[in-house]
């Protein structure tokens, strides 16, 4: 076992090291290290007062959370950090904690239970539980009320963001910035207050007198609003509320409580599979860790609408300067004055400065022509979704860039292969598909084709970190991951209405499962004229006399598309806010009686069912295709491309904690109905049934998991 916690004196100050790479997070060991060298030093005549400090990057970056699955599988003791935590308070010379990098849920409590805390400037401090649908579990909800008040601690604890180390010290969390040598000035500060009392966090009760209960109410309506369905935000506010209302050891025992009931439950696993999820889908099996990313320092855009001016903020907000190209002058101003007006508005709320809008606007390069493009690293098409005009574009920039420039398309479902034919360097041709806005969605599916380099692979999955992006890598099919399961999804969606369930019913029976909008509703935000156009390019593969939905070609032929026009399956005022579109209900009506459809009333569990295993199915034919390396990168994309709820996990996930059983006697039930060209069950469902396996335990088998 190496030495996760080190002991070492500096004259008459110990200094306790944590050395758990690569966060120091509170592992086996580490917490009884902690203690252990607190009561050596304690014991040492010689020391007046112990520094504690981590090895490497950060402080403690919270408890292993690799450790909760054991613990809820039986296999790991509950855990109980308190007494360990006691010993550091309880210590009889003062403890001082030196905090640079992160110091995060069990490891902002860990800092709180010692007397003295300074700083590095760029720290982080928080309680980031909730992320993980838990609530702080070692005294966190008792000791930051106390020392930054009710009103933070609250928000700290019921969002779960981080807060900077100027504002910690602001607030009473941290005691002393420390500019420069972080240990030497630790060192230096525990001299001053050696062979003084040391204050105990939980003794310092002033900051809990007189709270107005009105906070928790605000608190509570807030989280139901922004966690809408999660249960770890409200238990949290319960655990602070609980501090102002009880001696410290019943407050801590009340979060123990509320603690557990969070770590058993379903949507903690969910959010802890997301957690390891975002980190999992970087790692890329078959490409060796000697492949190194070329470097991205200028890039170039084709195309400057509605995705072309997101992915040029999205590179002038990395700090790479980008050029746009556009054809005409009219639709390059109109593709600049869109950015420009999405800056303005993040001036407007506060959240960028001035000097930050105008810095990006200054990388950002608008032009009617190619030059420079022989200059770019990386080119980057956003054109019509039409394949004549993506393979147009591709042999022009064939000529033009760099040998060894990277040439991505955007396209959301068309052929790479088709489009890379258009070039001599298909090695150097890759899908980089962003999600609208693409300024603001965090996905970004990275899309091989039959002969795209390992080079380049990786060189996308990085940049894709560089932009702030989480990079999912697809095969090459019709619609990727995404898109290829949405269909089905919008398919089922589409029916229902024929069927009889209402436009508003389908939206809010998804949106009441979680999701961040109905199907129908998507579909009007991203513009039925899009989907329109995919189907047409698609048309020649559709298999001839599967029912196809009857409403979407005929909302596009009388241009209701949605949001953009104001009209779609619903209608929409100036502020793009949706209500039921008479209209548009009569012609379902219309369409369903002349194609004979039976119109009946349908439960909000059929709409859930068929449109989420419509996912799921398709899913799993994606995972038998490889068209996704594991089931998890399908519940990534999901979660950050399709606004799946966290909480749930992901398509996939969910599948899991349904139970694939029963996932598949369901959708056996709907072959029945609707027909095996719609509803016949994929073949690997079958298969991990069969064998009484899980999408979970598929990926188990996979490298990189
Ligand atoms: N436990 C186990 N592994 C962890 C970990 C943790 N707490 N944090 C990170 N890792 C792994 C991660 O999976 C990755 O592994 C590697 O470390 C680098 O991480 C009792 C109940 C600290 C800001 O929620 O937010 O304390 O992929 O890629 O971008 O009340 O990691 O290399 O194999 O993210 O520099 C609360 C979680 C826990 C913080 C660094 N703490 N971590 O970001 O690196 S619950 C958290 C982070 C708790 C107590 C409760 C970030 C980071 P691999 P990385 P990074």
């Amino acid at each position: 076992m190496p030495d996760l916690v080190k002991l070492s004196l500096h004259d008459d100050i110990a200094v306790i090291t944590i050395d758990n790479p690569p966060v120091n997070a509170l592992g086996p060991g580490v917490p009884e290290g902690i203690a252990e060298a607190i009561k050596a030093a304690g014991a040492n005549e010689k020391i007046r007062a112990i520094v504690m400090i981590g090895a490497g990057q950060t402080f403690i970056a919270g408890a292993d959370i690799r450790e909760f699955g054991k613990i809820v599988s039986g296999t790991r003791p509950r855990l109980d950090l308190s007494p360990y935590l006691r010993v550091i308070e309880d210590a009889r010379k003062p403890v001082v904690v030196a905090i640079h990098g992160t110091a995060l849920g069990g490891g902002l409590e860990t800092a709180m239970s010692a007397h003295y805390r300074v700083i590095a400037p760029g720290a982080q401090v928080g309680q980031p539980e909730v992320k993980l649908g838990l609530i702080p579990g070692a005294g966190g909800t008792q000791r930051l009320p106390r020392l930054a008040g009710v009103l933070k601690a609250v928000e700290m604890c019921a969002v779960g963001e981080s807060i900077k180390a100027e504002e910690a010290v602001s607030l009473g969390i941290a005691d002393r910035l420390i500019e420069g040598d972080l240990l030497a000035g630790a060192v230096a500060f525990a001299r001053e207050f050696a062979g003084h009392s040391a204050p105990k966090t939980r003794e310092r009760n002033e900051k809990l007198q007189a709270t107005n209960p009105v906070i928790f109410a605000a608190a509570r309506d807030q989280a139901r609003k922004r966690g809408r369905g999660m249960i770890a935000p409200l238990a949290a506010i319960d655990a602070v509320e609980a501090a102002t209302q009880l001696p410290f050891d019943e407050g801590c025992a009340r979060e123990a409580e509320l603690f557990n009931k969070c770590l058993f439950s379903t949507q903690s696993k969910a959010l802890i599979h997301a957690f390891f999820g975002e980190r999992t889908v970087a790692k890329i099996p078959g490409i060796p860790k000697t492949i190194k990313p070329l470097e991205i320092r200028r890039a170039a855009i084709v195309g400057a609408g509605t995705m072309g001016g997101g992915i040029a903020m999205t590179y002038a907000n990395a700090g790479i300067p980008v050029i746009v190209k556009e054809t005409n002058k009219e639709a390059l101003d109109r593709g600049i004055s869109t950015v420009h007006n999405n800056y303005a508005t993040s001036v407007a709320k506060g959240r960028l400065s001035q000097q930050s809008m105008d810095e990006r606007l200054s990388r950002i390069t608008p032009q009617l022509s190619y030059d420079g493009f022989d200059q770019a690293d990386i080119i980057v098409e956003a054109v019509f979704e039409s394949m004549a005009v993506k393979k147009q574009v591709f042999s022009e920039l064939d000529k033009i860039a760099r040998p060894d420039c990277i040439l991505a398309s955007n396209t959301s479902s068309l052929d790479i292969d088709e489009i890379a034919s258009a070039t001599s360097r298909p090695d150097m041709v890759i899908g980089n598909h962003f999600f609208s806005p693409a300024n603001v969605m965090r996905l970004l599916e990275v899309v091989r084709g039959r002969e795209t380099s390992s080079e380049v692979i990786a060189t996308s999955m990085a940049l894709g970190k560089k932009l702030g992006k989480i990079a999912v890598l697809a095969g090459n099919c019709r619609g990727f991951i995404g898109n290829r399961m949405v269909a089905p999804y919008l398919r089922e969606a589409q029916f229902l209405v024929e069927e009889g369930a209402s436009v508003e019913q389908v939206n809010q029976a998804l949106y009441d499962f979680g999701m961040a909008m109905g199907p129908l509703a998507m579909d009007d935000l991203t513009g039925l004229d899009v989907s329109y156009a995919i189907r047409r390019e698609f048309e020649r593969l559709e298999k001839p006399g599967v029912r196809k939905p009857l409403v979407p070609d005929l909302l596009c032929e009388q241009r209701r598309f949605g949001q953009k026009t104001g009209r779609g399956w619903s209608k929409y005022d100036a502020n793009r806010q949706p209500s039921p579109d008479p209209e548009t209900a009569e012609l379902i009506e219309r369409s369903a009686r002349q194609a004979g459809i039976a119109r009946r009333k349908i439960a909000s569990d059929e709409i859930v069912d068929r449109c989420i295993y419509a996912l799921v199915n398709e899913g799993a034919r994606i995972l038998e295709e490889g068209i996704a390396l594991r089931s998890i990168d399908i519940d990534i994309t999901y979660l950050y491309g399709y606004g799946f709820p966290a909480w749930r996990g992901g398509p996939m996930f969910y599948a899991d904690t349904v139970g694939v059983h029963r996932v598949l006697a369901r959708i056996e039930e709907l072959e029945k109905e609707h027909g095996p060209d719609l509803w016949a069950p994929a073949a690997l469902l079958q298969n991990l049934v069969a064998r009484d396996r899980s999408f979970a335990s598929f990926d188990e088998g996979k490298e990189g998991s």
